[in-house]
C-alpha cells in the first residue's frame, strides 16, 4: 500500500522545485486547501442547514446569488487574509478587487483570483460544484497596496492554478507549471491526500460537453462541429458546472465548448477566474484551450476583472479537429461600413 502523501507534505516537498521560493506560495496553496475543507463541510451539509436557496441578492453579473456562494467567498477571503501571504484577491462575487491588510511582517508578492463556487445553480439539486483559483505574482511595488494591474495579467503569467470539485468525493487539482496533481479529501483525517499523480489528459475521448439547448443560436461552424461529434457517436455530457465538466475531460478525454450566443456574444465564461486557471491546468496536463477565434486562452489580454470569452478546451487532437471546422466553415463577418 502506497504511503499517504498529504497536500501539505507534497507542496512543501515540491517547494524545492523553486530555488528562490520563500515559502509564500507554499503558504498560499495551503491556505486554499484549508478554505476548501471549510467550504466542503458546508457544501456537504447544505441540504441540512438553512443556507440553501437564493440569497436574494444579485452578483456583479446580475445572477441570483446562492447563500453558499457568499459563504464560500467569505471563507476563501478569510483564509487568505489570515496568513497575509497575498496582497489582494479578485472574486466572481466582488465587483472590484479586495485589498488584503498589509501585515507588517510580509510584503506579500502574490494576488489570488477565484470563483468561489462555480456552478452554484446546481447546489439545490445536489449536483457537483467547484472552486476555481489562480495565483499571480504581483507587478506593483510590494511596499504598497495591490493595484488593478496586478490582476489584469495574461494566463501565461499564472504562477499556480487549480480547482476543487465537491462531488462524490472532494478533490483538489492544481499545477505550479510542473505538471498536474490531484488530492482527494479523506474526511477521516481531514487531509487532502495525493490520489492522482502527474495527470495527463488523453489525446482524445468519447465525450463532448456543450449546452445543446443553444444549438440553433450557435454560429454555423459550431453547429457543424457539434453535428460531427454526434456523427462520431461521441456522448454528450454537460453538467452546467464547468469544473465538473472539465474534471471529467481531464481524466477521460473529450472537449468542452462554450461558444458565443445571442445572450453572451463574447461567450459566458469569465477569463480571469474560470477560463485561465482551468486552461492552465488542462495545458499542463497536455491539453489545449482556445477561444472560437482560435486564439490561445492563456495569451488573451485581460482588460477587465470580469471579462468573458468563448472557450473550447480539452483533448489536444479534438481541439485541433474543432479548429479545422472553424477554418473550413466560418463565414467571415461582412463589414457593411
Ligand atoms: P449555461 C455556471 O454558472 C457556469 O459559469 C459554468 O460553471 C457552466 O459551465 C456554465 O456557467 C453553464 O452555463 O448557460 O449552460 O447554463
Amino acid at each position: 500500500m502506497n504511503r499517504i502523501v498529504t497536500l501539505d507534505e507534497f507542496i512543501i516537498h515540491r517547494q524545492k522545485d523553486f530555488p528562490f521560493a520563500s515559502g509564500e506560495l507554499t503558504g498560499l496553496l495551503r491556505d486554499i486547501g484549508v478554505a476548501a475543507k471549510i467550504v466542503n463541510r458546508e457544501v456537504n451539509k447544505a441540504g441540512l442547514v438553512s443556507i440553501l436557496g437564493v440569497e436574494g441578492s444579485e452578483n456583479t453579473h446580475g445572477e441570483q446569488v446562492q447563500k453558499l456562494d457568499l459563504y464560500a467567498n467569505d471563507k476563501l477571503i478569510d483564509c487568505l487574509k489570515n496568513s497575509g501571504e497575498c496582497c489582494g484577491i479578485a472574486s466572481e462575487e466582488n465587483e472590484d478587487f479586495v485589498q488584503m491588510p498589509m501585515l507588517e511582517s510580509k510584503n506579500s508578492k502574490y494576488v489570488v483570483v477565484f470563483d468561489p463556487l462555480d456552478g452554484s445553480s446546481n447546489i439545490d439539486v445536489n449536483v457537483s460544484v467547484g472552486t476555481i483559483f489562480g495565483i499571480y505574482r504581483r507587478k506593483s511595488d510590494s511596499s504598497g497596496p495591490c493595484e488593478l494591474g496586478d490582476f489584469l495579467q495574461k494566463g501565461t503569467e499564472l504562477v499556480a492554478a487549480g480547482y476543487v470539485i465537491y462531488g462524490t468525493s472532494t478533490i483538489l487539482v492544481y499545477t505550479t507549471g510542473r505538471g498536474v496533481n490531484g488530492f482527494t479529501l479523506d474526511p477521516s483525517i481531514g487531509e487532502f491526500c495525493l490520489s492522482h499523480r502527474d495527470i495527463k489528459i488523453p489525446n482524445r475521448g468519447g465525450y463532448y460537453s456543450v449546452n445543446q439547448g443553444y444549438y440553433l443560436k450557435f454560429d454555423v461552424e459550431m453547429r457543424r462541429y457539434i453535428d460531427y461529434c454526434s456523427d462520431m457517436n461521441l456522448r454528450l455530457r454537460y453538467i452546467g458546472s464547468m469544473v465538473s465538466d472539465i474534471h471529467r475531460i481531464l481524466f477521460q478525454g473529450g472537449i468542452f465548448l462554450y461558444p458565443n450566443t445571442r445572450k453572451y456574444p463574447q461567450g459566458k465564461l469569465r477569463v480571469l477566474y474560470e477560463c485561465n486557471p482551468l486552461s492552465y491546468v488542462v495545458e499542463q496536463a497536455g491539453g489545449k484551450a482556445i477561444n472560437t477565434q482560435l486564439n490561445r486562452i492563456l495569451e488573451m489580454d485581460v482588460t477587465d476583472l470580469h471579462m468573458r470569452s468563448t472557450i473550447v478546451i480539452g483533448s489536444p487532437d479534438m481541439v485541433d479537429e474543432m479548429k479545422e471546422f472553424v477554418e473550413r466553415y466560418s463565414v467571415p463577418s461582412v463589414n457593411i461600413g
